[in-house]
């Protein structure tokens, strides 16, 4: 019997409710051991289950140190319609596969990732520079994707449904709207997958938000051409990872293909190559925006389902618990560097306990240590890379210039070949830009309000809607709050983070206004029929 239900895989919580974290802590040290042997390799693309190695490569390193994580393929144009043609050629028959077939397989797929879930976490706190809690937490977010696909295809029956009318006793010699017909009529409407997706992946989460987007796409039939970030920011190991699983998991080759390269010419070929039916990309507004237009304007229209970044806000009220609210923000605004589009940005006090929070801010702050995140105590790794740095120093001098640093703003000396820097936090004015521009890195800019319906108004005034947090225990701020934000995934009193660490099944993740298209988010429902054509088959008998 299959399992119709779904829990979360929440592997640290396990290991500490168990009194197990010390095991917790040598499975990951020795996956990092493990990680460490494969380094420094060359590893080619995947096209239709083939290795492809030729032409130039890319060198990926780590931002903890500068090690070398491995070689890659520098793929160009050419490979990018060699994988597209070998997705489309699996597509009619993975397509036909049924979907409790589809689902088994990305069950089987799901414990496959949990086998590997310490070796990929490893790899990827070398690669992105994540905390192992971070790491961890995100491994088990790929699982929960596979699970929760799995089960929502399950239970919705694949999403097909039938209906019919029955025969009417009368019947008109020609039709017209709602004509009676003497005639049982029956339906089949049915999900129909598009074809090939390409799936365009970013540097921050390469593990979960990956192998959710390729799982959605999947799991409902389509093939996929997947491209990890492999320019700037590199994450092309735990994408060959993850290609890895899969395989492991019997997803056939072609359904699944894997190629490294520079966004500009195969993630174009991607957006604009007339065989792929539709696109999945997290990342940045100007790149998914500018997909679009390029493949509407070109002529290639597709289905985008596209996540977009956010620059999030969290509202302080007088009725707020002090400690939740400073953990909370400390969380969402410098965990990971602040590099999620989940991160905290702009956070809005009242007034009356506006100086008492930045105080006990800051001191949170100064209490996470910065350095190597592999090492168990490390809350704050480096940044991802130069520009990243450079994004971080230009910010800094703008709050100086026309505002203040309260606290941080300096680059720190760890002895590491890294970009490593002080979770900072600014004032500046309501209308400067840093409370307006996404930034992905670890600034938090606080602002005093009087009136609650101002600190909403404030909140909602920028083109982001992506999260929200709230803190306060007065109900009527608290329905205040629910009517108006104007964010997809909002959270009031969360202890462990204001805006960020949505949890698969438990909440959705999605963004409003200009922060993703289509309002549905991952974990969701609504995910899956994303990936689909709806078809109507009327049979009159
Ligand atoms: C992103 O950074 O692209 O809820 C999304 C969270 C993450 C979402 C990250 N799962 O914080």
């Amino acid at each position: 019997m299959a399992k119709h239900t779904f829990s979360n895989e929440s592997t640290f919580r396990k290991f500490l409710e168990q009194g197990k974290e010390d095991e917790f802590h040598s499975l990951f040290d020795n996956a990092v051991q493990e990680a460490r042997r494969e380094f420094g390799k060359a590893h080619g693309i995947y096209i239709g289950g083939k290795e492809v190695r030729e032409g130039s490569t890319i060198t990926e390193k780590s931002p903890i140190n500068g090690e070398i994580i491995g070689t890659f393929q520098r793929a160009n144009r050419e490979q990018a319609k060699k994988a597209i043609k070998a997705a489309k050629d699996a597509s009619h028959s993975w397509s036909a596969t049924s979907y409790k077939d589809r689902a088994r397989m990305f069950n089987k797929a799901a414990d496959t990732f949990s086998k590997h879930k310490f070796n990929i976490s490893a790899i990827l706190s070398y690669e992105n520079g994540k905390s192992r809690y971070e790491s961890v937490g995100e491994v088990d977010e790929a699982i929960d994707f596979l699970r929760y696909y799995s089960n929502e295809l399950i239970i919705n029956k694949g999403f097909a449904r039938k209906t019919m009318m029955e025969e009417s006793k009368s019947k008109v010699g020609a039709g017209f709207q709602g004509a009676p017909s003497a005639r049982k009529e029956s339906v089949t409407i049915r999900m129909v997958p598009y074809g090939v997706f390409g799936v365009i992946a970013p540097f921050n989460f390469p593990v979960s938000i990956s192998t959710g987007m390729s799982s959605g796409a999947m799991i409902t039939g389509n093939t996929v051409v997947f491209k990890p970030s492999s320019t700037d920011n590199m994450t092309m190991l735990t994408g060959l990872k993850i290609y890895e699983c899969f395989k492991e998991a019997g997803i056939p080759d072609g359904v699944f293909n894997y190629i490294t390269g520079p966004g500009s010419e195969i993630g174009d070929e991607l957006v604009v190559n007339k065989d792929v039916a539709g696109i999945a990309f997290t990342g940045s507004r100007t790149i998914g925006l500018g997909m679009m237009v390029k493949a509407y304007g070109a002529n290639t229209p597709k289905a985008f389902i596209v996540e977009m970044g956010g620059k999030n806000p969290a509202i302080v009220s007088r009725y707020a618990d002090m400690d939740d609210a400073v953990t909370g923000v400390a969380s969402a605004a410098f965990g990971f560097d602040g590099q999620k589009c989940s991160a905290c940005s702009r956070v809005y006090v009242h007034e009356s306990i506006k100086e008492q929070f930045i105080s006990k801010l800051i001191e949170k702050a100064r209490g996470f240590k910065i350095g190597n995140p592999l090492e168990k105590d490390v809350y704050i790794g480096p940044l991802i890379g130069e520009k990243a740095y450079a994004t971080y120093k230009d910010a800094v001098e703008r709050a100086k210039a026309s505002g203040r640093v309260l606290y941080g703003g300096k680059i720190v000396n760890t002895g590491l070949n890294g970009y490593y820097v002080e979770p900072t936090i600014i004032e500046v004015r309501s209308d400067n830009e840093l409370m307006k521009k996404e930034l992905f890195v670890p600034i938090l800019a606080v602002q005093g309000y009087k009136e609650f319906a101002d600190a909403i108004t404030e909140a909602n005034s920028i083109e982001y809607g992506l999260t929200a947090g709230l803190y306060s225990k007065n109900t009527k701020e608290i329905r205040a709050f629910e009517s108006a934000i104007e964010a997809g995934t909002a959270y009031i009193n969360r202890d462990t983070s204001a805006t960020t660490g949505a949890i698969v099944g438990l909440h959705t993740f999605v963004g409003w206004k200009g922060s993703s298209i289509g309002g549905k988010g991952s974990g969701s429902k609504y995910y899956l029929p994303q990936f689909m054509r709806e078809q109507s088959m009327s049979l009159t008998k």
